[in-house]
């Protein structure tokens, strides 16, 4: 009996990546870890010879895995250990880790930017914070997170934008590639349970990632100090930090390969007494829209 061209139709979604040499594995895993949408891709892909089923089986394997071989994720890079002039703010850096790039930076706001900040915040009004659901994506209620908050928008007044052009300078990190400033409010008894800010991969990533994709970086700033408890945790790595007013923290969310780092998992500790207010900014891979 004469042999059937079956193969393409059965080939893994893993050959399927491979079937058009190493050029187009890292075109087809770039282009989904950018968010591009997977009509357009798979367009394109057709285009230039592919089958559509050998299109869609490689994007879905590259929405799936946590793996991107030889590739590497562009990250922000943390400040090294010292004392910098950064846009008119002396910063000191104060801890460094190597793996994940953790940074802890003091002086990075003033005592009166912190206020103003909070002042602002309370002006827009502060609700409860969400979670993103590790199944669908949707932002949801969670009593692992019992904060409030506020979203803002890009350079919202003078002040946000003068904050986010700092923060920009001190990771060598363009604004246009971050969410708007959030900031919380934690009261006592509130917290954040461990958890990760980088998207999960594959269906309930997909409509975060699609902007920007993924949160590669991670930046904290205290703008108000509780009296005790509220420190900020790394479980895997068995370090807790003090929020200190003015300071930041920061941090890959993922490493070299765009895989989420399970070091990474941090979480908020519940505050003990007093008030703890932090702003939290997340710089994506690409430009967020
Ligand atoms: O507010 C915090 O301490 C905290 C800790 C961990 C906030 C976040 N993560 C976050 O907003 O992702
Ligand atoms: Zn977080």
């Amino acid at each position: 009996m004469a042999l059937q061209s079956v193969l393409p139709s059965t080939l893994s979604q893993s050959a399927a990546i491979d079937s058009h040499g190493a050029e187009w594995r890292d075109w087809v895993f770039t282009n989904v870890r950018a968010g591009c949408d997977h009509a357009d891709m798979a367009e394109r892909m057709v285009a230039a010879g592919w089958t559509a089923q050998m299109a869609a089986q490689a994007i879905a394997f590259a929405a799936e895995t946590d793996e991107h071989p030889g590739a590497l994720c562009a990250r922000p890079e943390l400040p090294v250990i010292g004392v910098s002039d950064i846009k008119g703010q002396s910063v000191a850096v104060t801890m460094r880790l190597a793996a994940p790039a953790i940074a802890v930076c003091e002086n990075v706001f003033s005592a009166q930017e912190c206020e103003q900040l909070i002042g602002y915040a309370r002006t827009r009004g502060l609700r409860a914070s969400t979670v993103v659901d590790e199944t669908d994506g949707r932002a949801v209620a969670h009593p692992e997170r019992s904060s409030t908050g506020v979203m803002l928008t890009r350079a919202e007044t003078d002040l946000v934008a003068r904050i986010e052009g700092r923060l920009a300078a001190l990771t060598s990190w363009p604004v246009e590639n971050c969410e708007g400033l959030q900031i919380l409010h934690y009261a006592p008894g509130q917290e954040y349970r461990p958890h990760f800010d980088a998207f999960p991969l594959g269906k309930a990533g997909d409509v975060h990632r699609a902007k920007g994709g993924q949160r590669v970086n991670t930046i904290l700033v205290y703008l108000r100090s509780p009296e005790r408890g509220g420190g900020t945790v790394f479980p895997n790595l068995g370090l807790t930090l003090r929020p200190q007013q003015g300071a930041a923290i920061m941090f890959h969310n993922v490493d070299a390969a765009g895989k989420r780092a399970n070091e990474a998992l941090h979480g908020g500790e519940a505050v003990q007494a007093g008030e703890k207010i932090v702003l939290t900014y997340w710089q994506r891979e690409g430009p967020f829209v």
